[in-house]
């Protein structure tokens, strides 16, 4: 087990400045820098997909999670935000859309005090999320920085079998060092992912994966004002160690959004009124998950199979996303509110502490905590009342692990982590496109403690 302390973690512009430069266009720098922006060496040396310069032992690039917009010009589609991530840069050379992908080691942090060694692609964890129309020409290249071989293989996407990246099946797979070349036209639209396809378990597991983007050829005649792109995983990584363990079948530990658990997931932002788009895909290795949204009622609108016909939608408040699939959903912001959005699985609300101990619920450990602290000094048993308070109680956490749960709220702790986000509807939001904070409830629309007048008023004995 390592148990080295995290790498400082740096910002990601390095990576945009050289994606830019490589595309050859200062279009496609984000609207607004990071304010701690700090120069950084990814290790990268973009100048060209042929040009990629290879070192026996990669320097892995650092991913904070950070959101970074993408908004080119001259699109005639509303850009999809990825919550926690960022959108493929892109230029157009004799009408084809040329996007590239590198498969890379990436340190990744998962949220503030959990970072890992991960494999990732374009500096992050997961790689970027690609955009397009259907109909367009697209060629990538894909530049293997692992030690290992890969593909890329384009999950859901109608391409030519032998553009359809598996290893051994459709292709050989890119060794270290080598840059393949796919090309195909889009057939379809709607929402796709990519992924890793040649020692999949492994290269999944440790964060090969991303969105796919197809937006109709003809533009919607009615958008949604917010687009958002989710991508579900799960990992492995036992308390304190760097690397995630792909190995593992059953017990998974940690659950994320975009790569990133709560309290490291950013918010999903809309204003009273807003119609809501989620594109959710799950390319977890073993599990299903059921999101659920407060405060809402949603339509799941499309699958990576196509749109559903309107007559065929119908309202839920949770969606059943098997692993290797993506869910649109779509609903209208009119509850304002923080609302919260996490799966229903609820071991996938909680990180690496919250399994393998024993059951003490209700037990009196008094005596048991005395007779083991002569041994262990500050010890206490954990989640005597419940586990509520594992993470409330500023427990010190081993180096390089997440509590149990959660992080501080506005009433108290949150007792969910992992695969957990907010939505946040607001009447006006932050015109910096900023979060908004805490949703201050207007007088009589929060539960309270009951007060004495009103048990009696309502016949309620105690
Ligand atoms: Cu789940």
């Amino acid at each position: 087990m390592n148990t080295d302390p995290p790498a400082p973690l740096t910002t990601r512009r390095g990576l945009l400045t050289s994606a830019a430069a490589l595309m050859g266009t200062g279009a496609l720098l984000p609207a607004k820098a990071p304010a701690d922006d700090k120069a950084m060496s990814m290790g990268h040396d973009m100048h060209g997909a042929g040009a990629v310069k290879m070192s026996a032992h990669p320097k892995a690039a650092t991913s904070t999670g950070r959101t970074e917009t993408l908004h080119p010009e001259g699109v005639r589609y509303r850009p999809v935000t990825t919550p926690n991530g960022m959108t493929m840069p892109w230029k157009m050379v004799d009408g084809a859309k040329v996007y590239h992908l590198v498969a890379e080691p990436v340190t990744h942090e998962f949220a503030p005090g959990l970072v890992a060694e991960c494999w990732g692609y374009n500096g992050r964890v997961h790689g970027p999320t690609f955009e397009a129309v259907e109909g367009d020409k697209v060629r990538i290249y894909v530049t293997n920085r692992l030690e290992g071989p890969t593909t890329a293989h384009w999950h859901g996407l109608l391409v030519p079998s032998g553009m359809d990246g598996v290893g051994g099946v459709s292709q050989k797979p890119i060794e270290p060092g080598e840059t393949y070349k796919y090309e195909f036209t889009l057939r379809q639209h709607g929402t796709f992912m990519y992924h890793s396809h040649h020692d999949e378990m492994t290269q999944m597991q440790l964060g090969m994966m991303g969105m796919f983007i197809i937006h109709p050829r003809e533009p919607e005649p009615n958008p949604p004002d917010r687009d958002y792109a989710l991508l579900l995983s799960e990992w492995k990584i036992e308390v304190g160690a760097r690397r995630p363990d792909p190995s593992e079948m059953t017990d998974l530990n940690v659950f994320t959004f975009n790569g990133r658990c709560f309290p490291g997931t950013e918010a999903l932002l809309a204003r009273k009124g807003d119609r809501v788009r989620i594109r959710v895909g799950n390319l977890s290795t073993m599990s299903h998950h059921a999101i659920h949204m407060h405060g809402h009622v949603f339509k799941v609108v499309a699958t990576d199979g196509g749109p559903i016909p309107e007559a065929g939608q119908w309202p839920e408040i949770t969606v059943h996303m098997p692993t290797g699939s993506t869910r649109t959903i779509e609903f209208t912001a009119s509850n304002t509110g923080d609302w919260v959005m996490h799966c229903h699985m609820l071991h996938h609300v909680m990180t690496q502490m919250g399994h393998q101990f024993g059951n003490v619920i209700g037990v009196n450990t008094d005596g048991l905590d005395k007779r083991i602290t002569r041994l262990l000094p500050g010890y206490m048993s954990m989640g005597t009342t419940g586990m509520a308070d594992m993470g409330e109680m500023g427990m010190e956490v081993p180096r390089n692990s997440l509590p149990m749960v959660g992080g501080p709220g506005k009433h108290g702790y949150i007792t969910m982590g992992g695969m957990f986000t907010l939505i946040k509807v607001r009447d006006t939001l932050p015109a910096d496109g900023g979060d908004p904070g805490w949703y201050d409830c207007p007088p009589g629309t929060q539960a309270t403690p009951a007060a004495e007048a009103d048990l009696k008023h309502d016949g309620i004995v105690l």
